[in-house]
């Protein structure tokens, strides 16, 4: 039986400290040489952007110099970043991606 002379000391609720992953920006360059639907065809197949939003991104980073593709966590950021430019280099292109961390 549950005695009622006895203070109970209430549970500790302990609250587990988790660090929010840290986000990468994956950055995509312009150059003089890739042609325009390779870039769109890289968005597509390694990012698995759709066709309007693949061509905006290429577009905007053939206009400014550069467009931020996706934001994510570090591994894959890095990861897209290797596949596209592995892409790009097979086919003979100076096809430029690079992940940075956003501030
Ligand atoms: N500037 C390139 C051309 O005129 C096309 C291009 C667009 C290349 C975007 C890279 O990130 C890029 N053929």
């Amino acid at each position: 039986m549950p005695r009622d002379d006895i203070a109970l000391k209430p549970k500790q609720i302990v609250k587990p400290k988790l660090e929010k992953p840290k986000l990468y920006k994956v950055i995509l360059f312009n150059d003089d040489y890739t042609p325009r639907e390779f870039v769109v065809l890289v968005l597509k197949v390694v990012f698995r952007m759709g066709a309007d939003i693949s061509q905006r991104v290429m577009m905007t980073a053939h206009k400014l110099g550069s467009s931020v593709v996706v934001v994510c966590t570090k591994d894959i950021a890095e990861t897209k970043v290797k596949e596209a430019m592995d892409l790009a280099k097979d086919a003979g292109f100076p096809l430029m991606f690079k992940a940075e961390p956003e501030e």
